[in-house]
């Protein structure tokens, strides 16, 4: 299959990727917009594509408790690990949900195997953060973790455990500066939160941004970090409020611009890269006008940085858009984004789901009728022209 496809190991580094199929058959219910599934459709579509021989592959472990705890309070673990799905009791007088740290309402269901499901997918973004803090890897990939709204005590946003804020704390035992970068079309609020108050860690999350309408509903322009005097990380939070409809073409000019200007002032000796799905064209949730040529644009320009990277997985609402993107993504992390076929593998294992047989669906294939762009060029620059001037509190 690598040979057919023309794939090899990419020269002078090494990928890792790690997953658990474990982890793909949880579910968060029938109607729920997360689907573990769309890691089974990935991983599909990437070994189709003989991508596998040019990885190092781990079935990742579990985190254990003692992990978890390296960010997670004990309450909330040990409630986390003992509460049962039918255990959500309700308020009497108007039967609504009384919820213990945000647990068993619509978006943080309780499901069979959650306690398994999260120690998983942070047991698979410490595997790969410990790959690359002992050099076995220079990329390493965690599709199934990037939940990145879940706090300390509380979980959020179909995410209830950090996996990415666990990961980062193990980086930081050796290296000293990470730049973390969200590029899911939500705030990356939990991991800025965590790590609100050091400098050691830059977080920039570029997200659709309305405070009454969109979830999580934080991550205006001017939050950069709590302002006080005593505090290192201050201005070490970096957000980019975005509008419905932003293209390829405006989002790769802002990645660029504000991504590069970070790393020349901050000088991360590693990266944490988010690659949620969600904020592609076409997703359930999402808003923006993204293809899979932009949002892999991303990563490339991580990748060009040359810098030990962790790739995690994240939102993705429209399973077949999420494999593309995913699929894609790998081939660039192991330099064959130029080797392999736009046409999806004939032997490819569900391949009527993608609809249509190529990995770069146009806009009029996804959506017939694009979403209105409302992100005026103007406004762009405002962001660019805010976001130089908080870097200069930055030391470099
Ligand atoms: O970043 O908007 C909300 C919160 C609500 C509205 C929805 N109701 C159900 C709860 C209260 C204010 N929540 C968001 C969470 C988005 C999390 C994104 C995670 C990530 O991509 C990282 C993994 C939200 N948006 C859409 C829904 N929830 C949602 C849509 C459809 C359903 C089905 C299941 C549940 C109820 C019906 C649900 C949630
Ligand atoms: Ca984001
Ligand atoms: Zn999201």
């Amino acid at each position: 299959l690598a040979e057919s496809s023309g794939i090899t190991r990419p020269k002078g580094y090494n990928v890792s990727f790690h997953c658990n199929p474990e982890m793909e058959k949880h579910h968060f219910g029938m109607t729920h917009p997360m689907k573990p599934w769309r890691l089974t459709l990935s991983k599909s579509l990437i070994y189709s594509y003989g991508m596998s021989f040019a990885m190092d592959n781990y079935l990742t472990r579990a985190a254990t408790y003692e992990e978890l705890a390296s960010f997670h309070s004990t309450d909330y673990l040990d409630f986390l690990g003992t509460v049962l799905p039918e255990a959500v009791p309700r308020d009497l007088e108007n039967q609504n949900p009384d919820l213990k740290y945000n647990l068993g309402g619509s978006d943080c269901p309780l499901f069979d195997g959650l306690y398994n499901y999260c120690s998983m997918s942070a047991g698979s973004a410490l595997d790969a953060a410990r790959k690359i803090v002992s050099k076995q890897s220079d990329i390493a990939i965690a599709w199934g973790g990037g939940l990145h709204h879940a706090k300390k005590a509380e979980a959020s946003g179909f995410c209830y455990i950090n996996d990415i804020v666990i990961a980062i704390l193990e980086l930081l035992r050796f290296y000293p500066r990470v730049l973390y970068i969200d590029i899911d079309v939500h705030h990356g609020d939990g991991v800025e939160e965590a790590f609100f108050s050091t400098d050691r860690v830059m977080t920039v999350s570029f997200h659709k941004y309305d405070p009454n309408n969109f979830f999580p509903g934080t991550g205006a322009l001017d939050d950069n970090g709590p302002k006080s005097e005593h505090n290192p990380g201050a201005h070490h939070a970096v957000n980019v409020p975005l509008n419905d409809g932003i293209t390829d073409e405006q989002y790769d000019m802002l990645f660029n611009n504000i991504v590069g200007k970070i790393v020349e002032k901050f000088r991360p000796s590693a990266i944490a890269l988010q690659c949620g799905a969600d904020s592609l064209a076409g997703d359930r949730l999402g808003r923006f006008n993204l293809q899979v040529q932009g949002h892999g644009a991303c990563v490339e320009f991580c990748k060009r940085l040359n810098l030990p990277m962790i790739l995690f997985g994240g939102g993705g609402y429209t399973p077949r858009n999420v494999a593309r993107a995913w699929t894609y993504e790998t081939s660039i992390a192991i330099n064959s984004q130029d080797k392999i076929s736009p046409i999806l593998p004939e032997h490819a294992p569900w391949r009527e789901q993608f609809r249509q047989d190529t990995l770069f669906p146009t806009l009029e294939q996804i959506l017939g009728e694009p979403r209105q762009n409302r992100n005026p060029q103007k406004r762009l620059q405002e962001i660019i022209q805010h976001v130089t001037e908080q870097l200069r509190f930055v030391e470099s």
